[in-house]
């Protein structure tokens, strides 16, 4: 379906058939579950999403990182249809498909390091962090993980327990897993310049070891950049000198690229960027264009280490998502999505620094290719200033614009727009937001 490439409010948001949606889903739908907006998706293309009234709104968070190749990219939507006229699913346990094989011998070959690799695929982000600790706990016969502040890994019971925010990702959902440490993160906005990246990695290992050696210690999981909490690039060095020191310890370094992969930074994955190869590597969301489609890939003697039938399940690899994940690496290749990335970052960097000079409630900006968060601060400090942050967000919704938030505080506004977007486009939403942040009054 072509949809329009152009900004379109023809109701107020939202308008009467997204309110009458909203109405059935109050009589109907969970209301623990949440949506940041309160309009329904009708179609979706390029950099637009339109609703159920016809609006077309300007899409920044691509469904949290999802549809980075674009949504209903084409060649993700024939290699779908291709496959669900062959078969949409035999169960890789029951009856094997050659995609299933095809996809893990592409991310064999793409993730960081020319070691010997295996994957195996599931179905959500969160699942395949659950995976990632079960091999390596296996492997190692060791029970410890370590995560970080602000970490965000899932909602499932072990993956809340290393999710760091309370509310409302764990508020009154225990008791959690056990056997998972804490450790304080590089964040260079609120560390300031006197913590390099390996003086962060230096607390944080630190903190690691007080918490009870390393023993016992199976693997250190982080977030290369870190998605819910705040889009927090870490200093230079920081990952490097993480990844060292587990080594020497015999502790696997296990890096969640669940958000940040699959072109999203301006490289296949984020650690290539800091030169840091994982034992493991987890990645879901941009990895199949929309399709549920999640996998765990790494050294061989680690993946091939648990016994047979100890990894699985009944949609693991279905596929129909893994011909979209197939197409999506086509995609990025023949588009040249990885520089696109990359110019999504300048543009939207340039525009967003331009802001922060004028502005002192922009505290910081930073990001890495079509990555980019603004942190909002009470002017001058480095106080989060979360109801300035939502109320902008509010108003750029009502403007049309999809625009999501995060961080532990609340203060972050996230840019994720897809890679299919147009130049035009990104520059009129940057204009919105812009426009919202000069008329918002700090709370
Ligand atoms: N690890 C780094 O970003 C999912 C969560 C949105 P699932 N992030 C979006 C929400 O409100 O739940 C994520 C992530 C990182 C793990 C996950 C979990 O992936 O596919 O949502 O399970």
């Amino acid at each position: 379906m072509d949809v329009p490439q152009r900004r379109l409010l023809r109701t107020n948001l939202p308008g009467p058939r997204s309110r009458a949606l909203a109405e059935r889903r109050a009589g109907a739908v969970a209301g623990a579950v949440g949506s940041t907006m309160p309009v329904y998706a009708a179609a979706a293309g390029g950099g637009i999403v339109v609703d159920v009234d016809g609006n077309q709104l300007i899409d920044l968070g691509s469904g949290i990182a999802v549809t980075t190749v674009g949504v209903s990219a084409p060649r993700v939507v024939a290699a779908v249809a291709e496959q669900a006229e062959a078969f949409t699913h035999t169960c890789f346990a029951v009856t094997p498909y050659e995609g299933y094989v095809a996809v893990a011998e592409a991310l064999n070959r793409l993730t960081p390091g020319g070691h010997d690799k295996r994957t195996a695929l599931f179905n959500s982000g969160a699942e395949a962090v659950e995976n990632a600790v079960k091999i390596a706990r296996f492997a190692t016969g060791r029970p410890g993980i370590a995560v970080f502040d602000h970490a965000f890994h899932g909602r499932t019971n072990l993956t809340m327990a290393m999710t760091a925010k309370d509310m409302p990702y764990r508020h009154g959902f225990g008791p959690f897993a056990g056997h998972i440490r804490r450790a304080p993160l590089s964040y260079p906005f609120r560390d300031g310049p006197g913590l390099d990246g390996p003086a962060a990695a230096a607390r944080a290992i630190d903190a690691i070891e007080r918490a009870g050696g390393v023993s016992d210690l199976a693997a250190l999981v982080i977030e290369p950049i870190q998605g819910e909490g705040g889009f927090v690039v870490p200093a230079p060095g920081f990952l490097a000198a993480l990844a060292r020191w587990c080594r020497a310890q015999g502790v696997l370094f296990i890096a969640d690229e669940i958000q940040t992969g699959f072109a999203r930074t301006g490289d296949l994955f984020a650690c290539e960027h800091e030169g840091v190869v994982p034992d493991l590597i987890v990645a879901a969301k941009g990895i199949a264009g929309g399709l549920p489609l999640s996998a765990v890939t790494g050294r061989a003697e680690l993946m091939d280490a648990p016994q047979v039938g100890g990894l699985g399940g009944t949609y693991g690899g279905n596929p129909l998502a893994c011909a979209a994940a197939l197409a999506v690496l086509e995609t990025i290749e023949a588009d040249g999505l990885l520089a696109r990335a990359r110019a999504i970052g300048d543009l939207t960097t340039a525009r967003l620094r331009h802001l922060q000079r004028a502005d002192p409630r922009v505290g910081d900006v930073r990001g890495r290719g079509a990555m980019i968060a603004v942190e909002l601060v009470r002017p001058g400090t480095t106080i989060p200033d979360a109801a300035l942050t939502r109320a902008v967000a509010a108003e750029a919704h009502r403007h049309g614009v999809i625009v999501l938030t995060c961080g532990t505080d609340g203060n972050v506004l996230r840019l994720l727009p897809p890679l299919a977007i147009s130049e035009a486009l990104l520059v009129e939403a940057l204009d919105v937001l812009a426009g919202c942040l000069a008329q918002a009054d700090a709370a």
